[in-house]
């Protein structure tokens, strides 16, 4: 059957007759006449049953303690128009199980002459509602049509992230919001959080003021500057919370600290003169001086405690690229212990891997050709952003206006993006694509970057390799472009789609 969607897809995608720039004519219901069903990430196991039912008006029977997936169900129904009635001819029962397969994230659904969700937890059963949400249509219709299947899933990796820069151009809350809000449709639970660059310091920190003032006011050229409050990451955490997304903040240390310098100009070597704010692109120039341990150890740990008193993410990221300094090595390591006192996990970009850090340190890879085996050989997990293929400030195609392409000058195409096999690299921890900001200075440009691109990242970490197929993809993107709309995605329009 996956032979044959395969055919008839590639048939139209290509050129069957003159069909040539023609997107794929599924619907969904010819869609589930192939037996694949329209979900990104695609679930792990789907098995159909004969028939269909037919949702009109429904009963929820939800288990007690069940909040955060009670919440999405009754969201979902009300937005499709679904009447919640106790004599109702449909139920959905939510339920917690107790499946060790479904893990801390995992669920089943099965659509009978009832919906029953089942997981361990909430989270699960918040992801079999979005599951469920993307078999539904995105606007109301009078009555609708759900294939009768069994579906059980969990993710292969328990890190699915997204980073955003906002410290090159600031991203409001009101962004970081929606963005939470559309990672967890798509079952994407890590956002990253780039809080501090050369360009700009975008986080409240008490007895710093000067951070926020001096750092927060500056920004890359043509973007936006600002910062967040105490208050609103406060805000921004329990928002996440809530969408079972997980804030990991970084402050980037050593090097990239502009900012900070401008604000505090004690935090440079005492021969360094330029000590203004900076709005170029350029990387790599700026550090704390390491030789002064008195000024910049006791700066880090205050930084770093109020990051870990504001969130409560277990890791807590502390930058560590793209800087050369002979006590490079062991700042990182005293950075990494610092976080670990005060009782977290350290994550540093591949170059912290020089380091004599504990092996529970996590290590962003992000360059393709770092050779990162000997930081393995000690145990180290990774975390997989490989610029060629994650690097979503580099183009959606070759030339694109405003993009980088120093990794990739192709770009990195949707195509090229769902190529990463995560399952070729080892101790991974999991996969998180990456949008620096030196070219993105508006939501809309954001958007246009992100997405499509980011359901590639949600499938890598979701989906199991054999379910992976990147025509079949398409396909599921294709029919799922009334919920990005839904979600008032400006994404880019993919010709590969015909969008
Ligand atoms: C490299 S990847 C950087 C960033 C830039 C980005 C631009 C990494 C850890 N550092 O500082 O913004 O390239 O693509």
């Amino acid at each position: 059957m996956k032979i044959l969607i395969t055919l008839l897809f590639t048939c139209l995608l290509i050129s069957c007759g003159d069909k040539t720039s023609q997107s794929p004519q599924l619907d969904k219901q010819e869609l589930l006449h192939s037996e694949l069903l329209s979900i990104i990430p695609y679930p792990q196991t789907v098995k159909f049953h004969s028939g269909n039912l037919q949702l009109k008006d429904v009963k929820v029977d939800a288990a007690e303690g069940i909040n955060t997936s009670l919440l999405a169900l009754n969201n979902l129904l009300q937005t499709l128009e679904v009447i919640q009635s106790n004599s109702a001819s449909s139920q959905i029962i939510l339920s917690i199980t107790d499946l060790p397969e479904l893990g801390s994230e995992g669920y089943r659904i099965d659509i009978q002459n009832q919906i029953v969700l089942k997981a361990n937890t909430d989270t699960g059963l918040f992801y079999a509602v979005q599951t469920l949400s993307q078999l539904l249509p995105s606007q109301t219709q009078g009555s609708y049509t759900l294939p009768k299947v069994s579906i059980i899933d969990s993710p292969t990796f328990s890190w699915r992230g997204n980073m955003l820069d906002v410290a090159r151009s600031f991203l409001p809350v009101e962004y970081i919001k929606a963005h939470i809000d559309r990672m967890a449709r798509f079952k994407l639970n890590r956002l990253h959080l780039h809080l501090t660059d050369d360009q700009g310091w975008r986080i409240e920190i008490e007895g710093y003021p000067k951070l926020t003032e001096v750092g927060g006011a500056s920004a890359v050229e043509g973007g936006r500057n600002g910062f967040y409050s105490q208050a609103e990451i406060r805000e921004l955490v329990s928002y996440a919370q809530a969408r079972h997304v997980t804030l990991v903040p970084e402050v980037d240390l050593p090097g990239h600290t502009q900012a900070a310098i401008a604000a505090y100009n004690k935090l440079a070597c005492d021969d360094v003169t330029n000590l203004s704010p900076y709005s170029g692109v350029k990387v790599g120039f700026s550090k704390l001086c390491l030789t002064k341990p008195d000024i910049t150890y006791p700066f880090v740990k205050d930084i770093l405690s109020q990051i870990v008193s504001l969130f409560p993410s277990e890791y807590i990221h502390i930058g560590g690229d793209e800087i050369k300094d002979p006590l490079y090595p062991q700042f990182i390591a005293r950075a990494t212990r610092i976080v670990e006192d005060l009782g977290r996990t350290a994550i540093a970009w591949e170059e912290g891997s020089v380091a004599d850090n504990k092996t529970d340190v996590l290590l962003q890879l992000w360059n393709d050709k770092y050779d990162i085996q000997p930081a393995l050989d000690r145990g180290h997990q990774i975390i997989l952003s490989p610029c060629t293929y994650s690097y979503f400030d580099h183009g959606n195609f070759a030339g694109q206006p405003n993009t980088y392409d120093w990794c990739r000058k192709e770009g990195v195409p949707l195509a090229r993006a769902y190529q990463l096999n995560p399952q070729k690299y080892k101790q991974v921890k999991g996969v998180e694509s990456a949008m620096w900001s030196e070219l993105v200075h508006t939501d809309s440009t954001a958007d246009n970057r992100l997405w499509p691109r980011l359901l590639v990242t949600a499938e890598l970490g979701w989906s199991q390799e054999k379910n992976r197929n990147y025509q079949q993809f398409l396909t599921r993107l294709d029919l799922l472009r009334p919920l990005l709309d839904s979600l008032n995605i400006e994404y880019y329009k993919e010709p590969e789609l015909n969008w």
